[in-house]
């Protein structure tokens, strides 16, 4: 604990090492920040421990004191009299971390505009004070309101400053220079007066350090996808979380569990606040990170085992979230074929191992999914006899047609018809009869034409239908009689 801290936390520091404690109300964590400070722990008009003040001229040195201030019960207050003067309100030393650092105080102003001001300078390891701008530093709000005359004699003529009116408290929020980082730095407020006109003075109250909030690294989020960020506060408020690219990616506001809506480079950032405390101004900052594009999975339902005879298939799958269509193909054609709406109608071709590949496509937010493949058996059956159509066997003088042209089975296959071998021209010439048959056309389309007595005609005919994986071969003998 170094000494300015002692002094934050009204312990002081007394020769030979003896420490005297007395914890202050509202003590601030040790933090290698500007130290908060809201001049409440003393009687007015006394500073408190630690900080100084010097004044020359028709100036005043800075006091406590109780008129409005910021938070009650004390201020600190410096006139603007009616002369030339210079007084300045310095802070203990304070370590400053390698982040650098901000804070903000009250500021409360009422002088001779253009004339009589106050600005705020910064002195480094123990150097010369200079302008809190001159040095580096920048204002994030409530910075000087404008620029001190030259031409009578105030002591900071010719600079920026807070002069004129501020209407009541204003806040002025201070970035510290870059060369404060990892030093030891005083700040001094000080208030300047020109030849002439007096008025209210400054009040300058409640400094708080802001609040330094980093991120640890960024989490890996895609689409639909989660993962953490992780801020922390070198002060004490809550952190809490939110998406400023709602349209990219949301936020658990507590747990800061980021959830990605579309896919881009570097498209989502959040921020965390750190909520203001009684010795802590709020802070913030924003981690920008990439949402990746999100995975699909088809969900294939397993296909049943299928006889080869069976009606064709339905395949059901479901896809990712992108919408696109899951498209089936088969891998075995010789088994079984796609066709339909996405390819889920599955005909049987033959016995055998059927296996159907589902496959999504992606796009700009999803992938594409990996392809799942099912298999299952279809499976053989007991092939079924044909039958055949109704035949008129009896033969009369004329055409006879046995077989039309494009007779098939009942069930649907080609059908053959043949007058059996050597009976045939025998028949024609048997006994003391003249009887003529001539048969006429191809096997498929079979027409006996009759002739003469033919009495005793009879005429063997071989009826023949090839098989297939469902059915027996068929073959039958019918014979025709004439009358
Ligand atoms: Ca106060
Ligand atoms: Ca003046």
């Amino acid at each position: 604990m170094v000494r300015s801290d002692l002094a934050r936390l009204g312990i002081g520091v007394v020769a030979g090492g003896v420490l005297l404690a007395g914890l202050a109300a509202g003590a601030s964590p040790a933090a290698a920040a500007v130290s908060s400070e809201n001049f409440d722990g003393v009687t007015a008009p006394a500073l408190p421990s630690g900080w100084s003040t010097a004044a020359s001229g028709a100036e005043s040195p800075w006091v406590t004191s109780t008129t409005t201030p910021d938070t009650a019960p004390n201020d600190a207050f410096a006139p603007d009299p009616a002369a030339v003067g210079n007084t300045v309100l310095m802070s203990p030393s304070m370590p400053i971390a390698a982040t650098g650092g901000s804070f903000s105080f009250r500021n409360n102003y009422n002088t001779e505009a253009g004339f009589d001001g106050m600005v705020l300078e910064i002195s480094i390891n123990g150097g010369a004070y200079a302008d809190i701008l001159t040095a580096g530093g920048s204002f994030t709000t409530g910075g000087y309101s404008g620029t001190i005359s030259n031409s009578f004699s105030n002591p900071i003529g010719g600079r920026q400053a807070w002069t004129g009116n501020s209407g009541g408290y204003i806040t002025t929020t201070v970035s510290l220079p870059p060369a404060a980082s990892s030093q030891n730095i005083q700040l001094q407020w000080r208030m300047a007066t020109d030849s002439s006109v007096a008025s209210a003075g400054v009040r300058v109250d409640t400094i708080l350090p802001v609040q330094d909030v980093t991120f640890g690294a960024a989490p890996t989020v895609v689409v639909d996808g989660t993962g953490a960020v992780s801020a922390t506060t070198d002060g004490d408020g809550a952190i809490t979380y939110s998406s400023t690219t709602l349209a990219a990616c949301t936020v658990n506001s507590s747990t800061g569990v980021v959830t990605g809506v579309v896919a881009g480079t570097n498209n989502c950032t959040i921020k965390a606040d750190a909520a203001a405390t009684a010795n802590y101004q709020a802070g913030s900052n924003t981690q920008t990170f990439s949402i990746g594009q999100g995975a699909q999975t088809i969900n294939f339902t397993q296909p049943a085992d299928a006889a080869v005879n069976a009606a064709p298939v339905t395949m059901v799958a479901t896809g990712g979230a992108s919408g696109n269509p899951v498209t089936f193909t088969s891998a075995t054609s010789g088994v079984c074929t796609t066709s339909g709406t996405n390819g889920e109608t599955v005909a049987l071709v033959a016995v055998g191992t059927c296996t159907i590949s589902a496959n999504q496509t992606g796009d700009a937010n999803y992938t594409a999914a990996p392809q799942v493949q099912r298999s299952f058996q279809v499976t053989a059956v007991a092939k079924l006899p044909q039958s055949q159509r109704a035949v008129n066997t009896t033969l009369h003088k004329g055409s006879n047609v046995v077989n039309p042209a494009g007779a098939t089975t009942r069930q649907g296959l080609p059908q053959s018809a043949r007058v059996s071998g050597s009976s045939f021209r025998s028949q024609a010439t048997r006994g003391d009869l003249t009887c003529f048959v001539a048969k006429k056309g191809p096997n498929r389309k079979l027409n006996l034409k009759v002739t003469g007595q033919c009495r005793k005609l009879k005429i063997k005919v071989t009826y023949t239908a090839p098989g297939n994986n469902k059915y027996l071969p068929y073959k039958k003998t019918i014979t025709f009689k004439y009358r």
